[in-house]
């Protein structure tokens, strides 16, 4: 029976078919799925404005690394012919004007609630609803609840000693002040050498009067070879996109990249080197197709791994430097970087590199940081320190499920999920790009279509059915995560520390969590949805 509090809650809340949690790429087509179904929808955004990874990452340099033709919607054909981009690997503040479009054009923004953070999400068994409530106090009830939370958009700044203690300014990469940062004049310390690390380097050291980077381990990185988009190579592309988006599909990381199907260790030294520096030559991640072995062979790896090495020291002037900025990890295992001048940037007499490995943070102090018993003046310090990738914003919402269970405490030994969609014993709550699915080891924008689309026509499934409450199997969610498990433990991936594993931060449990394989993600969805959606149990 319901208690008198929660028919007071009921009369005071509103009630909605779905409630959408995030305003990037994913949130914003789930609100025009959910419309296109006849569907009631929210969206709540904790920013204010939509855009998602474009909206927070405004640091300098920042652009996607798949090119623009590819990272970019494909569900209006008419949006995807009158937008023209102007370089092959669009900055930030084009890609957020492109969202922005999106959300004009659709008309969007009258269903998000922006400066609005989910706070709480707890499944009423009894009603069959979820329970919603917001930083501002909003209470709503919803059947479903679509987290389109984004893989990389809870910050991780590191617990240094005496961060509170740095009179200077910080900032992070994925936090960046939306009125841009002066760096003139200034010394400038970056934390962190990921892709956010490897893009900001180069302006940040042409800008300030003095850079210091802190590397704790090497990055491999390929250059973007970025440029304006030619006008016919893109009038082209459009004339053709469907075939050209089928193209992407049918690659192991959605991306138009002809892979090279042979091993490296059948090629022949030279057919390797002219293989790489082909790669090498046309710029960006089609480096990882070289060979169809990269990411399985450690042997195979090392040959791609001596090529970059060689490309830094063939770069980098001085040999001691060079040296230090090799990785001796495997290539791919951590996301490549892709960038602009970032080698060569070491040459200038004003960037200074700080190797932690040999000298580690000790703690910031009142005028810098101090690292290897040294301590270096800083105006600013840019935190280039990445995310509590894939789960973090999911687990910063206090999510309870079936029983009052938090998700938190199912998901204590790493994720669970069936297909990274859903996870059991949390009803009618879909993952946008969760554990368990291709996610951030694919083109983003088509992995995120591809599971609104799922769940758009698994709602009209639902509907025919009769059926208001989903939920996976264990058995199906068990086998599936065994399965990403095993495909994992079968790569490189689980050999370095990266965000990838959760090994990133802190205590989080070491777990494989992405899916390796587009295409096969696809062929397996569809072949679920056409088994009458074997593995979710309807009511
Ligand atoms: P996001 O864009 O992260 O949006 C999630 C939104 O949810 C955020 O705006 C956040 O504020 C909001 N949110 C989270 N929790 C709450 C809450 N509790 N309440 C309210 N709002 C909340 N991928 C590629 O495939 N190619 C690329 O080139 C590429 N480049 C990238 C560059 C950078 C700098 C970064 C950080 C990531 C990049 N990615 C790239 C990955 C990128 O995150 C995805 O491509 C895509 O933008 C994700 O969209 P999304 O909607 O799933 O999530
Ligand atoms: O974060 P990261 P990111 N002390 O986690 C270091 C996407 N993206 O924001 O390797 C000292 O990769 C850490 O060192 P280590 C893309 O998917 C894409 O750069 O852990 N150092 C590392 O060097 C990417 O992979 C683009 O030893 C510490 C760095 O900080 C993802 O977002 C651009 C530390 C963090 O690197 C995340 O990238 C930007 C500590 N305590 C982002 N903690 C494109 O190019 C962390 N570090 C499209």
């Amino acid at each position: 029976m319901a208690g008198a509090a929660e028919t007071a809650r009921d009369e005071a809340s509103e009630r909605l078919d779905a409630v959408i949690v995030g305003a990037g790429f994913g949130g914003l087509y789930a609100l025009y799925k959910m419309r296109e179904l006849g569907l009631r929808a929210r969206v709540f955004e904790a920013g204010d404005g939509v855009g998602g990874t474009w909206y927070w990452n405004r640091y300098p340099g920042a652009r996607c690394d798949v090119e623009s033709m590819q990272y970019s919607y494909q569900f209006s054909d008419e949006l995807a012919q009158e937008w023209e981009w102007s370089e092959r690997y669009a900055a930030q503040p084009e890609i957020l004007r492109y969202l922005e479009h999106v959300a004009d054009r659709f008309e969007l923004r009258r269903d998000i609630r922006f400066e609005t953070r989910v706070e709480r999400a707890h499944w009423d068994e009894e009603r069959g609803l979820w329970r919603i409530g917001t930083d501002r106090g909003d209470e709503l009830s919803a059947r479903f609840c679509i987290m389109a939370t984004g893989c990389l958009s809870s910050t991780n700044t590191p617990d240094f000693d005496g961060v509170e203690d740095f009179e200077g300014d910080s900032y992070h990469t994925g936090q960046w002040p939306h009125e841009g940062v002066d760096f003139a004049g200034k010394r400038v310390g970056v934390i962190g050498t990921g892709s956010s690390g490897i893009q900001s380097i180069p302006l940040i050291a042409r800008e300030a009067l003095h850079l210091t980077v802190f590397q704790r381990t090497p990055n491999y990185s390929v250059p973007a070879h970025n440029a304006p988009l030619d006008p016919d190579k893109q009038a082209h592309i459009k004339e053709n996109y469907a075939r050209y988006r089928e193209q992407s599909r049918a690659t192991p990381f959605g991306l138009v990249n002809p892979p090279n199907e042979s091993a490296a260790m059948d090629a022949t030294p030279e057919e390797r080197r002219a293989e790489y520096e082909m790669r090498w030559a046309e710029g960006g991640l089609g480096f990882m197709m070289s060979f169809v072995d990269m990411l399985v062979s450690r042997e195979s790896n090392d040959t791609a791994a001596e090529f970059i090495r060689g490309k830094i020291r063939e770069t980098v002037e001085d040999p001691e430097l060079a040296e230090a900025l090799c990785p001796d990890t495997v290539v791919g295992c951590k996301r490549l970087c892709v960038d602009t001048d970032y080698w060569e940037t070491y040459n200038r007499d004003d960037v200074r590199l700080v190797d932690l490995r040999k000298n580690p943070i000790e703690r910031l102090t009142r005028r810098g940081l101090r690292a290897g018993g040294e301590e270096y003046e800083l105006d600013a310090i840019v935190f280039a320190t990445g995310f509590d990738a894939m789960t973090g914003a999911l687990l910063r919402i206090d999510i309870r499920g079936v029983g009052g269970r938090t998700l938190a405490d199912k998901w204590d030994a790493g994720p669970v999920t069936y297909l990274g969609l859903m996870t059991a014993g949390f009803p009618n709550l879909f993952t946008i790009t969760g554990p368990g699915s291709p996610s951030v080891l694919s083109n983003m924008v088509p992995s995120i279509e591809q599971h609104v689309d799922f769940i758009g026509d698994f709602l009209t499934h639902m509907q025919e059915r009769g059926a208001a409450r989903v939920d996976p199997e264990p058995d199906a969610e068990a086998a599936w995560v065994a399965h990403v498990n095993e495909v994992g433990d079968a790569t490189l991936f689980p050999t370095c520390n990266s965000w990838y594993l959760g090994a990133n931060i802190p205590g989080k449990p070491r777990v494989f969590m992405p899916y390796l394989g587009f295409l096969a993600y696809c062929e397996k969805c569809d072949e679920v949805a056409a088994n009458d959606y074997a593995g979710f149990s309807l009511r």
